[in-house]
């Protein structure tokens, strides 16, 4: 087994206490990647918007900041800052700083801002300091419908071609250093469009007809331990797209898709591989 000394990540997402997503996929996820995540809450929810009912939601406003400036103080040395859903503009803000007090670190940015066409919950007002925090980052990884507010272009859930996806990822990598879209509808498959100006490249996966929310935070979370493992974009994005799709597989279709996908009992994979 390829052994890499522990990166230590900095992640800043909501902390849903049910429902498989943000920093209770992230956590398990890094960890398991051989990574040490060090967690940011946000914001409590008792489950995330979609689909259980109206969670019970904890705002954390006077939290952040001063975490941050412990772990400054703590001399702690950042390899990667990665954020993910941020319900509040004080919470982009509170990204905004991380980066500006880690600057050597890499910054990953996934613009959680809505999927299938629509904003999630509350999500609207967030563009704007969204597209600001992806400009600082150096990857970001927007679904179909995120990269389409990104740019704001009109939603399309219509079959694309290959050239296509990658006209849409090379279009944000001119504002963006390196971009990931997920979600990339293309016949029997989804797939992924990848560009960093020179690195351009279009990973699929047979497509699977079951959506269950938090898939994007696995992709992203698996994505980001692949890479500070060491491997190249299109390596990392074909790992994370294969462990989405095998945690789906893995999961009864007739559980209740609001609860996620049933990615535990596959973690060990992550241990061995990438
Ligand atoms: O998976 C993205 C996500 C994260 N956190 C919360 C959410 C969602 C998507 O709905 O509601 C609280």
């Amino acid at each position: 087994m390829k052994r890499t000394a522990p990166k230590t990540v900095l992640c800043i997402h909501d902390l849903s206490g049910m429902g498989r997503c943000s920093l209770a996929v992230a956590a398990p996820v890094l960890a398991a990647m051989g990574h040490q995540p060090v967690l940011l809450p946000t914001s409590l929810l008792s489950t995330h918007t979609g689909g259980l009912g109206q969670p019970v939601v904890q705002a954390l406003p006077a939290y952040g900041e001063p975490a941050l400036e412990h772990y400054k103080k703590l001399g702690v040395e950042f390899d990667c800052i990665y954020s993910g859903y941020l319900a509040t503009a004080e919470d982009q803000r509170l990204v905004h700083k991380a980066f500006a007090l880690w600057p050597q670190a890499v910054k990953i940015v996934d613009p959680v801002l809505g999927d299938h066409g629509r904003f999630y919950t509350g999500m609207e007002d967030r563009l704007e300091g969204m597209r600001e925090l992806c400009c600082q980052a150096d990857l970001i990884l927007p679904n179909l419908t995120e990269a389409c507010l990104l740019l704001g272009r009109d939603f399309t859930d219509r079959e694309l071609v290959e050239a296509e996806a990658q006209e849409l990822a090379d279009t944000l990598s001119q504002t963006v250093q390196r971009a990931i879209i997920t979600g990339l509808p293309m016949g029997k498959h989804l797939a992924c469009a990848g560009s960093s100006g020179r690195d351009r490249f279009v990973v699929k996966r047979l497509r699977i007809d079951r959506n269950y929310p938090g898939t994007g935070d696995l992709f992203a979370a698996v994505l980001v331990g692949a890479l500070l493992r060491g491997n190249a974009l299109s390596a990392a994005t074909d790992a994370a797209a294969g462990f989405v799709a095998e945690a789906i597989h893995n999961t009864d279709p007739a559980a209740d898709p609001a609860l996620g996908v049933w990615f535990e009992p596959l973690l060990g994979r992550l241990c061995e591989r990438n």
